[in-house]
């Protein structure tokens, strides 16, 4: 791709694409939640299939002339059902956002009660937050992490659910850097009567390697979003139990959404294919395998983690100890190349806009093809910045080691915007 029309069309728009493609060559994309997808599936995104209405779902469709835009979907379908090994998927969310509002409206009725984790402990805003729809229209009771050892109580989330008798639960996290026990919500989901949601958002590629437990077929119904450990487009899919495929399917057209976007569901399948071959298996266990390494640096370097470490691709700093804010010590990072974010931390002493820690994961650098090496370089980098974030000296060397790292790991060599 050289976006040579794009160029010669509008040279504002390709010159503010040439500068993010240097940004991200020259930088470390270091929040957990963000990826580079292949080449494949970015160009199967820049695709004419962008222009095809296709209301409705494969040979159901609401108008004429989707004869191949049915065999990219069939084919997505084809490809998801054998990558999640699932009964049915839907392939046509356009984000986790409105993907877990379609399953809400799918399986509940407004007002239900329904368990979902705290934000401010791990969790995300659609998971019940107050100033979420899901907040809105469902009866959210939120669990947490115990303050001792900041993790999931299952006993704690059992008895809650014992009192609450919701409906559905919902176990998933933007930051919880422990593994999930799908098998004992599950259990306490038996034992109550109610509903699995599994959000799998950001360990999907760890499910994947059998890097963590998979929550199939414990849940009910699974969301993910494709772009985080997956490496595809910035979109999701549902997957679930047969009984309920003719829910789900009508909460995402027509209950949420219209026309499917369906280059985005060309590049789902593209990037389905890719996390069905072998490699993807090594890749989800090199994540995995990385950010032990970095979280065993940082703790070696002095620094508190949340839980003391991490099972998957993310750690949370605390900079409490440091006498920093998240902000002042993320900002010192993303000055020296280095992408990460504030974030609450469990109990977190300051707010959501002034948390008291930083979010760091490994999935992007991982795709960029470092390990244990460039993880124990990269570590002791961001704590010396952490330590001394308005050192000149400490920065310009930080500075450095970035420019080094990225100049031997390249990520699209072929884009010349
Ligand atoms: N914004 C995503 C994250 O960073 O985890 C979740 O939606």
């Amino acid at each position: 791709m050289d976006y040579s029309n794009l160029k010669r069309s509008d040279a504002d728009v390709a010159s503010i694409v040439a500068k993010e493609i240097a940004r991200q060559q020259n930088s470390l994309a270091m929040i957990p939640s963000e990826n580079y997808a292949s080449l494949s599936v970015l160009e199967a995104m820049g695709t004419v299939l962008s222009n095809k209405y296709a209301e409705g779902y494969p040979h159901k469709r609401y108008y004429t002339g989707n004869q191949f835009i049915d065999e990219i979907e069939d084919l997505a379908i084809k490809r998801g059902k054998k990558l999640f090994g699932c009964d049915h998927i839907n392939v046509q969310p356009n984000a986790g956002s409105g993907a877990n509002l379609a399953v809400y409206l799918g399986l509940l009725k407004p007002g239900d009660t329904v368990l979902g984790m705290k934000l401010d402990q791990g969790g995300h805003l659609t998971h019940g937050h107050p100033v979420n729809v899901s907040g809105q229209l469902y009866h959210f009771v939120q669990y947490g992490v115990r303050k001792d050892t900041e993790r999931i109580d299952y006993d704690e989330v059992l008895a809650l659910a014992k009192k609450e008798k919701p409906k559905m639960i919902v176990t998933g996290a933007t930051a919880y850097p422990r593994a999930l026990d799908f098998a004992k919500f599950r259990a306490i989901c038996d034992e109550i009567g109610a509903l699995l949601l599994c959000d799998v958002s950001h360990i999907v590629g760890l499910c994947l390697s059998g890097d963590h437990q998979n929550p199939w077929p414990c849940a009910d119904v699974v969301m993910t979003t494709t772009h985080k450990t997956l490496r595809g487009p910035r979109s999701a899919v549902i997957y679930c139990r047969q009984r309920h495929a003719k829910a789900i399917d009508r909460a995402v057209f027509p209950g949420t959404q219209g026309g499917p976007m369906e280059h985005i569901i060309a590049a789902k399948a593209v990037c389905f294919a890719e996390a069905l071959q072998p490699e993807f298996k090594t890749y989800g266990h090199q994540i995995a395998v990385n950010a032990k390494t970095l979280s065993d640096t940082l703790q070696a370097e002095g620094l508190r983690l949340v839980s003391g470490g991490t099972d998957n691709h993310l750690l949370l700093v605390d900079c409490g100890p440091l006498h920093i804010t998240g902000r002042q010590g993320s900002d010192a990072l993303a000055d020296c190349g280095i992408y990460g974010n504030r974030n609450t931390i469990p109990y977190d002493p300051g707010s959501a806009f002034e948390p008291t820690g930083i979010r760091l994961g490994t999935p992007a650098l991982t795709t960029r093809g470092m390990k244990e090496r460039e993880m124990k370089l990269v570590g002791k980098t961001i704590a010396s910045v952490l330590k001394a974030p308005t050192d000149a000296a400490v920065l310009a060397n930080a500075k450095t080691t970035v420019a080094e790292l990225t100049a031997h790991f390249p990520i699209y060599p072929e884009l010349t915007a």
